[in-house]
């Protein structure tokens, strides 16, 4: 069953700018420790703190210089993220200011935190689960918004309701095996194999939906690649640049202009595309032009959209749409402005009058599909593990069913298929898996 981490008094205290280094409005910084009330009473002055409760403050060093104007919150343990006494100062957002807080901070008995410490701290004390530790990376991580939806419904709601579903299912499919293992003769007739092989397969199933928008997920927790290809001089570089809407590369009439690979982030609905100008395919003419072109070639296969660019009505070679048949393929006619040939079934594009950039976006958004609200939406390799290794039981179990005499084995695999469903809450979390999980976060999370 469920092990509760256990409740570790932590002996220090920890401190961090939450929010991102720059420049900003606000910046965030984070206390936790026993020691968080006593530096916020020193450098405020105040005594006093109402918990939960936001006040203004002037904020001090030892030697009673201003650091800067503040908003600060005090949460008394249990009631905070990491269920130790916490401090939340929201200070101006200037990288300086930020560090003379920290340095005053620090030299009061406080070091800075270790990536992922606070969450760490969380889970040691029992605030957070291992799965809702998981889901803080898509939360926090995520490029695009289907990510980070995966991540806050799993942290929300949690994965338990679906699988208890699953789990129940096969308890009753266990309870079915040991009747008649027990009683063969008493249930004869009563012990149905077809449905109860169906039953198994229709969990499986279920279990596979998961494990594939799992895998869908994934290819939008990172930036969605881009890779703009076709013959030399179709215009890729200015649609690059159209879409950037700067000049990033270098645009030429000539043949053969961009010879590496050029990539910047594209930035649109709240999603975070890369997108990479390449050399134009052809018969190239000089050995350089050649490294150029095999670089186009290469870059292929990191990409998730192909886009193939043509002014002269060129479909893209059936050997590389082959090659790479996995890929999301868009065919783009570029320069209609000019009256450059249409291929047909193409998206008419022209790089100088923007003419069906607007549609090209649209088509460029990267997979954004919404989950069924009973899908079991895991969000870590770790939970895909456990979920692969409960589909080949379940398929055992249903195996063994189906040759009637192995029911014991069946029974024994089913019960690892439940084991598994059981391992992905985290319900037996190891220091490795906490470490590895950890290694993702940042520091002031
Ligand atoms: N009329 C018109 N000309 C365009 C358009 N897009 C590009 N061009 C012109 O086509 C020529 C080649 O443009 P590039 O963007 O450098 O083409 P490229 O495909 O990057 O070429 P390589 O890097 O050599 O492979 C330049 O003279 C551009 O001004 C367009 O939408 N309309
Ligand atoms: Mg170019």
């Amino acid at each position: 069953m469920a092990t509760k981490p256990e409740k570790v008094e932590a002996v220090d205290t920890i401190c961090a700018l939450s929010t991102a280094l720059g420049r900003s409005a606000l910046a965030v910084i984070r206390l936790s420790g026993p020691g968080s009330l006593f530096v916020l009473q020193k450098m405020t002055g105040r005594k006093e703190f109402h918990p939960r409760r936001a006040t203004y403050e002037v904020l001090r060093d030892r030697d009673d210089s201003v650091l800067d104007e503040a908003v600060v919150t005090y949460y008394p343990a249990p009631n905070s993220f990491t269920g130790e006494d916490m401090v939340e100062i929201s200070c101006h957002g200037n990288p300086i200011i930020v560090e003379g807080i920290l340095n005053e901070i620090v030299s009061r008995e406080t070091r800075l935190a270790e990536p992922g410490e606070f969450s760490q701290r969380a889970f040691v004390n029992g605030k957070l689960g291992l799965q809702q530790l998981e889901s803080l990376d898509w939360i926090l991580n995520s490029r695009s918004p289907a990510g980070f939806r995966r991540g806050l419904r799993a942290k929300l709601e949690g994965l338990g309701a679906p699988l208890k579903e699953i789990e129940a299912g096969l308890m009753e499919v266990l309870g079915d095996i040991q009747s008649q293992l027990d009683f063969p003769e008493y249930e004869v007739g009563r012990f149905d194999k077809t449905k109860l092989i169906s039953g198994l397969r229709s969990f499986k199933t279920k279990l596979e939906a998961s494990l594939g928008s799992y895998t869908r997920a994934l290819r939008t927790f990172n930036s969605w690649k881009v890779v703009i290809i076709g013959p030399p001089n179709s215009g890729k570089s200015s649609l690059f640049n159209r879409l950037l809407g700067y000049q990033r590369s270098i645009v030429f009439n000539q043949a053969g202009t961009t010879r590496d690979l050029v990539e910047d982030y594209l930035s649109f609905e709240a999603m975070d595309l890369v997108l990479v100008d390449t050399a134009g395919i052809r018969e190239a003419n000089e050995a350089i032009e050649a490294l150029g072109i095999e670089k186009t070639l290469a870059s292929l296969k990191e990409a998730n959209v192909i886009c193939w660019l043509t002014d002269t009505g060129v479909a893209p070679p059936g050997k590389l749409m082959e090659l790479h048949a996995d890929k999301n393929w868009l065919v783009i006619s570029s320069k209609q402005d000019s009256g450059a040939p249409f291929l047909e079934g193409s998206l008419g594009v022209s790089a100088h009058t923007g003419e069906g950039l607007d549609d090209l976006r649209k088509l460029l958004k990267p997979l954004d599909q919404a989950e069924k609200s009973d899908e079991l939406g895991i969000c870590s390799e770790r939970q895909r593990v456990h979920l692969e290794a409960a589909i080949a039981h379940l398929e055992k179990a249903a195996a063994d069913i189906e040759s009637d005499v192995y029911l014991e084995i069946a029974a024994e695999s089913l019960g690892l298929a439940k084991k598994e469903l059981e391992l992905i809450l985290g319900e037996i979390p190891n220091d490795d898996i906490i470490r590895s999980i950890l290694s993702r976060f940042c520091i002031g999370k």
